[in-house]
């Protein structure tokens, strides 16, 4: 059994407001129902920064050209299906070595495979872990860049958020850069629609997690008495999606019992919205100063780039 997993979860069901964190939606199946959200319509973000990308990577050769930078490692956090670093690696050949870090091992290295035939020059590294906890890496002396795509980083805590990038900045050292997805407050149909999609893909990628739990936690949820929401919580600036109980019910985990009420919920994802500028102070509160924006069309999406200056101490 895995123990990580069990105690988060034995924990967050605990809570009064009963709660898990999304780093667990992806096993196999969750990666793979993630990447089918990716390819729907309502969902947004994953083909807007795409679609931004190319020119992102084109004005970040321009300004690395005018930078004192022999060379570059670029550490994706998160790497998932590798989709997204193609077209900085297309376009900026100062990048010789890249790290992709992500909690589904075995995606990642199918991922990595076909990454390493498209670019055979470079070398690749790749490491299972959990990078909302600080990590170590043995980097090299080129200068590192973080990569942290998808507006993952919506999903922690504002202050989690700011936490990860001054741990991000210390892992990646002085002189570094991260280049981040950040997904922009807008207006609230659009939101709730890329998490309420016509498919239900979302819902059985949001119910995978109990499945998970029935399979590798010894628990008994079944599916059919739960249902998928997604809501926008203008106040916090945040998607919040929840796994609502449509009866009073007991479930077993590992042997211990919880209680849920009718439409009880448990809170299974945040996905925090920034404005630029409300971003810009985030970052700015982690040591960083942002170089650059990119900027969706009706800014619905927003690429940045931070430095690490070194006139910024702690
Ligand atoms: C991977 C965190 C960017 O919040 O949009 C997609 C995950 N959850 N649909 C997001 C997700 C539901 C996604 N991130």
């Amino acid at each position: 059994m895995n123990h990580g997993f069990l105690q988060d979860v034995l924990a967050g069901l605990r809570l009064p407001q009963k709660a898990l964190p999304p780093k667990y939606f992806y096993d196999a199946q969750g990666s793979e129902y993630f990447d089918k959200i990716c390819e729907l319509d309502e969902y947004y973000p994953y083909r807007t920064e795409l679609a931004l990308l190319p020119e992102v990577a084109q004005e970040l050769k321009q300004y690395v050209a005018q930078q004192p930078i022999e060379s570059i490692q670029l550490v994706e956090f998160g790497a998932g299906s590798l989709r997204k670093v193609k077209p900085l690696l297309q376009e900026l050949s100062l990048i010789k070595e890249f790290v992709a870090l992500d909690i589904s091992g075995e995606h990642l290295k199918k991922a990595s495979a076909d990454l390493a035939e498209s670019f055979p020059d470079l070398q690749i590294k790749v490491a299972q872990g959990d990078f909302t906890k600080p990590i170590e890496l043995e980097l090299s002396e080129a200068t590192s860049m973080g990569f942290f795509p998808g507006s993952t980083i919506g999903n922690f805590e504002p202050e989690e958020a700011s936490d990860f990038l001054r741990n991000a900045r210390a892992t990646l050292g002085e002189g570094s850069y991260m280049l981040l997805g950040v997904d922009t407050k807008k207006d609230q149909q659009m939101l709730e629609r890329a998490y309420n999609d016509s498919k239900d893909i979302t819902a059985r990628f949001n119910k995978n997690i109990l499945t998970r739990m029935n399979r590798e936690l010894d628990a008994n949820f079944h599916l059919d008495q739960f249902e998928h929401l997604a809501i926008y919580n203008q106040d916090l600036g945040r998607i919040e999606m929840h796994l609502r109980s449509c009866i009073q019910q007991e479930v077993q985990i590992a042997g211990e019992s919880f209680q849920f009420k009718e439409g009880e919920t448990i809170h299974t994802e945040n996905s925090y919205k920034y404005h630029p500028e409300e971003f810009d102070q985030l970052a700015s509160s982690a040591g960083w100063q942002r170089e650059k924006i990119w900027l969706a069309p009706d800014g619905i999406f927003a690429i940045m780039l931070l430095h690490n200056a070194d006139n910024v101490r702690d």
